[in-house]
């Protein structure tokens, strides 16, 4: 406490730059910005990251992520000397743990990476230090990785702060959230979430909420499952509605209007990295008081296999009406609207279905935010909607929003493009 006592004073003495140095283990979609607004802000960082061409990049001030804003930002604190990358650690006061947490092929979560950025920095440790993990962790992790530390280095027991401090920012609006969105912050022990709330409020304009690790762990897994969940009630409605002919859109608008009830869209699964992935590091653990979870993650999931035979069952129907294969246009592969992300989006899952059963059909896929694509040759959305005989809609992206309805079309409105 003594030392970080020592940071506040020399704050109040105003003008005295890098009062203590940082290591950013990761410089991925949170580990850089991160990295980036805490060099902004009187620290001395040090990102490192195992992969070589990112650790250059970031070194000649190029940014190696799609994030608005940040290139600047990463210019002016690269050029400043405030941030430097490095494939190794360095002395520091402070590490941060912001590496991928995965899953094993049977939704078990995967914390070696975790773990091997915790070895990496245990040598560099020493006392009065800060140890934070951000990465979306298991319940348990933080304490799991104090147990190693203190393996390692028996010395440092009780004599560093080791704390769980998950991120909660939306890709492409990271700079601001960063900065503006409360934490939650959960040491190992008092001292440590204390020290942990004394490094954010450095940058952190947003409340920052002390707790203890394992609630602070368990408070992102809650928030993305809770999410999740909301989103599998309105794919669930979808389901139903179709069955019982009842437009979805107007259902989840007129129910909306009570003053307690606030439905989410339906679509055609959920996709990132996040929202699909993190109710699993629940039910990976709990299986048996985690049903609504479970369900949850199994009625999203579906929702995409669902949309895929209906697709596939319409152009059955168009070759058998009209004696022909149909052109079917496949709008949007980004896992939300109006991004250029697609990993784990179900609407590539969705095509790449599609195009296995349907071989010889004609399919022009749609992506307004991509270039191109290593798979799919990429039609521009107005040529492939004009084209087509069945307009499926995945994604709902703005500029599909001024496409014309057309009735001549067989048109599969999954996201809600013409909510009819
Ligand atoms: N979706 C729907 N219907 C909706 C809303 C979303 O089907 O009404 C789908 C989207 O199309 C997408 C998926 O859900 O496929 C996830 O999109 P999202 O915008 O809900 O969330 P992410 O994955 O971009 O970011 C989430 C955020 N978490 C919450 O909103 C609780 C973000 O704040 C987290 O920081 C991020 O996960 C993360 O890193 O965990």
């Amino acid at each position: 406490m003594l030392k970080f006592a020592r940071i506040k004073k020399f704050k109040q003495e105003s003008d005295i730059k890098q009062d203590m140095k940082a290591c950013f283990m990761g410089l991925g979609y949170i580990g850089l910005p991160t990295a980036i607004i805490a060099a902004m802000h009187d620290v001395e960082v040090v990102g490192v990251d195992v992969n070589p061409a990112v650790v250059e990049k970031t070194n000649a001030g190029i940014l190696h992520i799609v994030e608005p804003g940040l290139a600047q930002k990463l210019g002016e604190v690269v050029s400043s000397g405030a941030l430097r990358a490095s494939l190794t650690p360095e002395v520091s006061d402070a590490y941060f743990i912001v590496v991928p947490t995965p899953f094993k092929g049977n939704h078990e979560p995967d914390i070696s990476f975790v773990e091997a950025a915790t070895r990496a920095v245990v040598p560099f440790l020493k006392e009065g230090d800060l140890y934070v993990i951000e990465s979306t962790s298991p319940i348990g992790t933080t304490e799991l990785m104090a147990e190693l530390i203190y393996r390692l280095r028996p010395e440092l027991k009780d004599k560093i702060y080791i704390a769980y401090c998950p991120e909660r920012v939306l890709p492409g609006n990271v700079i601001y959230e960063l900065v503006h969105n409360d934490r939650v912050i959960g040491g190992i022990n008092p001292e440590s979430t204390q020290r942990a709330m004394e490094f954010y409020a450095r940058f952190v304009k947003g409340e920052l909420h002390p707790t203890n690790a394992r609630t602070a762990e368990m408070c992102k897994l809650t928030e993305n499952s809770s999410r999740d969940v909301q989103i599998a009630f309105a794919n669930e409605l979808s389901l139903i509605c179709d069955r019982a002919g009842i437009n979805v859109w107007e259902l989840i608008n007129l129910a909306n209007k009570h003053p307690r009830v606030n439905i989410l869209q339906p679509g055609c699964g959920v996709g990132g990295h996040c929202i699909a992935v993190d109710p699993y590091f629940i039910t990976a653990a709990y299986p048996n008081e985690s049903k609504l979870i479970a369900d949850a993650r199994a009625v999203n999931n579906y929702k995409a296999e669902w949309c895929a035979e209906k697709v596939i069952n319409a152009m059955l129907r168009f070759e058998i009406e009209n004696r022909r294969k149909p052109v079917v246009a496949m709008m949007g592969v980004a896992f939300k609207p109006d991004i250029d992300d697609l990993r784990e989006s179900p609407a590539k899952a969705i095509i790449s279905k599609v195009m296995q059963r349907c071989n010889n059909a004609r399919i022009l896929v749609v992506e307004p935010n991509v270039a191109e694509h290593h798979v799919f040759k990429l039609t521009p959305y107005e040529q492939a909607y004009k084209e087509a005989d069945i307009a499926v809609f995945l994604t709902a992206h703005t500029p599909f929003k001024s496409l014309p309805w057309d009735d001549n079309k067989v048109i599969l409105d999954f996201c809600g493009i013409f909510r009819r």
